[in-house]
């Protein structure tokens, strides 16, 4: 899309921007489009070519008080590269129609995007790498409703007695920040400390670093290529609708489980915080207890995670069983927690230049994998 010598381009992996009008650099005028099937949408991801160094830019993403979480814009700073491997954040502002933000660029093109993204040839990278790791096998390769591999990886031989711990990323397509962290637990098992080794000794880990791969090959922030929020497709997924979701049920059937970790990212809450499944009916003491000693010890751990902020607690027996925490922590009776990050910041440690970022969460990976060596042996 070109107007003047500005030109603005989203059709790429996970690309998401519609021009309305470029004619004026300092007035860009832009709109995110809603996911496939789906009026969800907040995630934007585009690229700016032929800016005049030095001279001003205005960007505005002119929908935004329309988006799936607009309350959320408050308080958020997009994000920006020239090279799409540093990227920063660019002071912004919600007028409450839409999200403004100005940048005089010291190169005349830019990616922006609502959280610096995972691509899927990084994923494809990712997956090699895991492989790489001693004991790293994949299990088993689910596919998406347009075909592309959802690999379930296992490091571990499967052993009778060991624990199995399952840590699943990106239901929710736009939520990039998962993906990171994936990529920071696979980066700690090729570490291969001691603390590792000592998890590894007593848990076989079972990863799934990606559960959505359309939906963020197209841009979504929300959905599946069928228009399926796959976080509430766990009661009733379907081969047609949700084979993402159908696949992995299907072997946790086979593998059992015995601590579940579904890793998202947060729209409007700038701190890092865990949901768990306190409104299942068949909800455990033995939950609980688990719950808030995860809870402690990764607080003990590390700044870039705490428990004063967070979603409201279900109240007993009115949980959503659609909800993967939910529905596996039911299943299982096992410790269960959707584990968010924030698009924003950590405001307990805010880093002004990057906001939440990929780097933090990867160290967030690994300080949730000192946590499950510290308890596995009271997950039983
Ligand atoms: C959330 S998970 C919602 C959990 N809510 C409570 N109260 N336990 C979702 O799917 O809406 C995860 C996310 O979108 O990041
Ligand atoms: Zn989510």
């Amino acid at each position: 899309m070109t107007q003047n010598s500005l030109s603005i381009s989203a059709d790429f992996d996970s690309g998401n921007i519609s021009l309305l009008d470029a004619s004026d650099p300092q007035h860009i005028k832009l709109a995110i489009r809603p996911d496939t099937k789906s009026a969800h949408f907040q995630w934007f991801h585009f690229k700016v070519d032929g800016m005049q160094v030095g001279q001003p830019h205005g960007f505005s993403l002119t929908n935004a008080s329309e988006s799936s979480y607009n309350r959320a814009w408050t308080g958020y700073n997009a994000a920006a590269s020239y090279d799409q491997k540093t990227w920063f954040r660019v002071p912004s502002t919600f007028d409450g129609k839409a999200l403004n933000f100005n940048l005089t660029p010291t190169e005349p093109q830019i990616w922006f995007a609502y959280f610096e993204p995972y691509s899927r040839e990084r994923h494809d990278w990712l997956i090699k790498r895991a492989l790489n790791v001693p004991g790293v096998e994949c299990l088993a390769t689910g596919k998406s409703v347009e075909g592309r591999d959802i690999p379930l990886l296992r490091i571990g031989d499967g052993a009778a007695g060991k624990r199995n711990i399952w840590i699943i990323a990106q239901q929710h397509p736009g939520e990039h920040m998962a993906e990171w962290f994936m990529e920071g637990v696979i980066e700690r098992l090729q570490q291969h400390d001691v603390e590792l080794a000592g998890l590894l000794e007593h848990a076989d880990l079972y990863l799934v670093p990606h559960m959505n791969p359309d939906g963020s090959f197209h841009g979504h922030l929300r959905t599946n290529a069928q228009g399926k929020d796959l976080n509430r497709a766990w009661q009733d997924c379907t081969p047609e609708l949700s084979p993402e979701v159908f696949f992995v049920r299907d072997q946790m059937e086979k593998y059992g489980v015995d601590m579940f970790l579904d890793v998202h990212g947060d729209e409007q809450i700038p701190y890092v915080f865990t949901a768990a499944c306190e409104g299942n009916p068949g909800y455990t003491p033995k939950q609980e207890a688990l719950e808030a000693d995860f809870r402690k010890r990764l607080s003990g751990i590390t700044k870039d995670f705490q428990t004063r902020y967070g979603y409201p607690r279900s109240t007993p027996g009115n949980a959503n069983m659609n909800l993967a925490c939910n529905s596996v922590g039911e299943r299982f009776k096992c410790l269960a927690l959707t584990l968010e990050m924030p698009f924003k910041d950590n405001d307990d440690a805010p880093d002004v230049k990057t906001g939440w970022s990929g780097e933090r969460s990867k160290q967030l990976a690994k300080d949730v994998l000192t946590t499950l060596a510290q308890m596995v042996s009271v997950l039983r």
